[in-house]
């Protein structure tokens, strides 16, 4: 699962042939210049998820978050979310307003609400096919293993579709040792992974420690970043883009990915329409009035 923030990167997504994105929080917060810290709203948020979603032929999984709020929040949040197409939404167990996950001030939520919302928010769906994955903090927190586990068995029994744990450790270490210790467990709920700060593990060493599904959720992000900043400054340093014109994307690919083409297609076709109308209703002269008529 590729992690993504609008339109553009849903388009590359799609086309690069990930199974699913991941509408980042942080990828949505960054491209809008803000704090990942519950600044933008929900409706912000679900804009641009709705955004994500047309410009895929992916499921989307949803960052949303802690909820954005109380349970009548949640309650909207899904019908908000589910009006937009995602496939699924992620809520973490964390305070509202939160911080994103790799900043200090992390305030975990009572497993007991949170587990209440897990509740609600299946409650609330109305396709059947709709996922709510819960992510869990405790290892981002510092509250530990044993924290993780038992919020992962009550989200798990209030109907969690898959949970996420979530981890800053610089290896997979702990999310390994989480996941062997969910695989003793008697359930079919799934384990999601992000391998931010621990990317030299592969896809083989998490998938055979039993995480189904791992999300690149920022590395596009990091690479656009990394890339505008360079072109910027070197264009700003030569006093000409002619140094860039080699290692940047050509406008042609830019049209092409956006569907200018079938832009084009559409006018022609329009023309061709407009065209024809004229030919009948010159082949057939409007009828002139008639003493009966008149
Ligand atoms: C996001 O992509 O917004 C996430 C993942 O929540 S992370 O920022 O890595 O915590
Ligand atoms: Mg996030």
């Amino acid at each position: 699962v590729i992690g993504v923030n609008d339109g553009l990167s849903a388009l590359l997504a799609s086309r690069a042939g990930f199974d699913a994105l991941w509408a980042s929080g942080l990828g949505i917060c960054a491209s809008h210049g803000v704090p990942d810290a519950s600044i933008l709203s929900m409706s912000d948020f679900a804009a641009a998820a709705g955004r994500i979603v047309a410009s895929s032929n992916r499921p989307v999984i949803a960052d949303c978050d802690t909820g954005f709020g109380d349970a009548n929040v949640l309650r909207e949040m899904i019908r908000l979310y589910e009006r937009a197409g995602v496939a699924a939404v992620c809520i973490e167990d964390k305070e509202f307003p939160k911080r994103n996950s790799f900043s200090t001030g992390q305030k975990l939520a009572p497993v007991e609400e949170f587990s209440a919302k897990i509740a609600l928010a299946k409650e609330a769906q109305r396709d059947p096919d709709f996922m709510v994955v819960a992510r869990l903090e405790s290892l981002i927190a510092g509250a530990g293993q044993e924290d993780a586990f038992e919020r992962a068995c009550c989200y798990a029994q209030c109907g969690a579709d898959a949970l996420l744990i979530h981890s800053k450790a610089t290896d997979a270490g702990e999310v390994l040792a989480f996941a062997e210790r969910w695989a003793a467990e008697d359930t079919d709920v799934p384990l999601f992974a992000i391998p931010t700060t621990y990317p030299t593990v592969t896809e083989t060493d998490l998938g055979a420690g039993g995480i189904s599904a791992i999300i690149y959720a920022n590395q596009a992000l990091r690479a656009a970043y990394e890339a505008m900043e360079l072109t910027m400054r070197r264009i700003l340093e030569a006093g000409t883009a002619a140094v860039v014109e080699a290692d940047i994307a050509r406008i042609d690919a830019v049209l092409e990915l956006i569907g200018m083409e079938e832009i084009n297609v559409v006018d022609a076709s329009f023309a061709a329409f407009v065209q024809h109308m004229r030919e009948e209703r010159r082949a057939v002269p409007a009828a002139t009035p008639t003493a009966q008529a008149v």
